[in-house]
């Protein structure tokens, strides 16, 4: 009798067939995290990709993401398993918004943040992250305009926290911005004592920057003014919040961002508690990715995204600038 195989086993006899490498986002669902050869932000993983070997890389997020692994390993074939997995954030602006917003401000700095197309990058001076934005805004000479783009919640973080005057494009996610100061209230009413992470791409973010002066700033969970201070309300990105949550002492977190994130926290953390800001925060974009459609993604090499050379190029350049300040 011949034995059967269950689809996580089909997986990876065909990942080693192929040489391939699976990366799986945060905020992927829990079986699609667990088979990944990496987890991790956008950005880390697609830098962790081009580190290795491999001839294929499938990535398990949204379309933006294997965008800007085609850029940074543009050698390598990249697969995304379903190609509706798309962004609305990243659709909140085109490369022609802003070409036409570029020419009502002859001159400004153009920073995006990484969730945009590669288009939109290949129109920008810098990209950022939601670890990096305030570095890279401050690093942008005083006397300089800036068009800071897509997401508004992150935008207005950034001003605040840098003093700096930002036109800001009106994108937001709808995941994050459904994240509302009384959501946290109500969470903390609940939980008392239980640390507050935000990711600042949520509707509360702004508010919650006025309201509470014992907030620590945005970062990526490695200390001192990049997250790990002593505030009680903490604004980190994805990776930021990994760091910072296993180091902690804290023994309750109010996650608020997308409910995918608390699978990687609590793998790490068995010995904490963690509580989602809202049970509905669910990205169905991020969700549409399966075991199933892995499967299909490396039998049959689908749904290869490649960005055009001459736009991987210009695009790699804003993600270049953004690493030079931030390394
Ligand atoms: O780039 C990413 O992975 C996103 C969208 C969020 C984050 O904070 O890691």
């Amino acid at each position: 009798m011949t034995e059967r195989k269950s689809v996580a086993e089909k997986i990876d006899i065909l990942r080693k067939e192929k040489n391939a490498v699976i990366l799986a986002h945060n905020y992927q669902l829990p079986e699609v995290q667990d088979i990944a050869d990496f987890t991790g932000d956008s950005l880390a993983l697609s830098q962790m990709a081009a580190t290795t070997d491999a001839d294929i890389i499938v990535f398990c997020g949204v379309h933006f993401m294997a965008e800007t692994a085609s850029i940074i390993s543009p050698q390598k074939k990249v697969l995304i398993p379903d190609l509706k997995a798309g962004c609305t954030l990243a659709d909140a602006i085109t490369a022609d918004q802003l070409r036409a917003w570029k020419k009502e401000h002859p001159g400004a700095v153009v920073v995006s943040y990484i969730n945009t197309t590669a288009e939109v990058k290949a129109e920008s001076d810098y990209c950022c992250t939601s670890s990096n934005a305030v570095k890279v805004v401050k690093s942008i000479p005083e006397d300089k305009e800036i068009l800071f783009l897509p997401d508004m919640f992150l935008g207005a973080y950034a001003a605040k926290v840098t003093g700096r005057k930002l036109h800001i494009w009106p994108g937001e996610c709808h995941i994050h911005a459904g994240i509302m100061t009384r959501d946290l209230e109500e969470m903390e009413s609940e939980h008392p004592g239980a640390e507050m992470i935000v990711h600042p791409e949520c509707g509360c973010t702004t508010s919650l920057l006025y309201q509470n002066a014992n907030v620590s700033a945005i970062g990526n969970g490695n200390g001192g003014s990049n997250g790990n201070g002593n505030g009680h309300v903490k604004f980190l990105s994805t990776g930021g919040m990994i760091k910072h949550v296993s180091a902690s002492n804290a023994r309750e977190f109010v996650i608020a961002t997308e409910t995918g994130m608390l699978h990687p926290l609590r793998k790490a953390n068995p010995d904490k508690t963690f509580y989602p800001a809202r049970e509905d925060a669910v990205c169905r974009f991020m969700k549409m990715i399966t075991l199933e459609k892995i499967l299909k993604s490396l039998e049959e090499e689908v749904y290869e995204v490649k960005v055009p050379d001459a736009t991987a190029r210009l695009a790699k350049k804003s993600i270049d600038r953004m690493l030079e300040i931030t390394a």
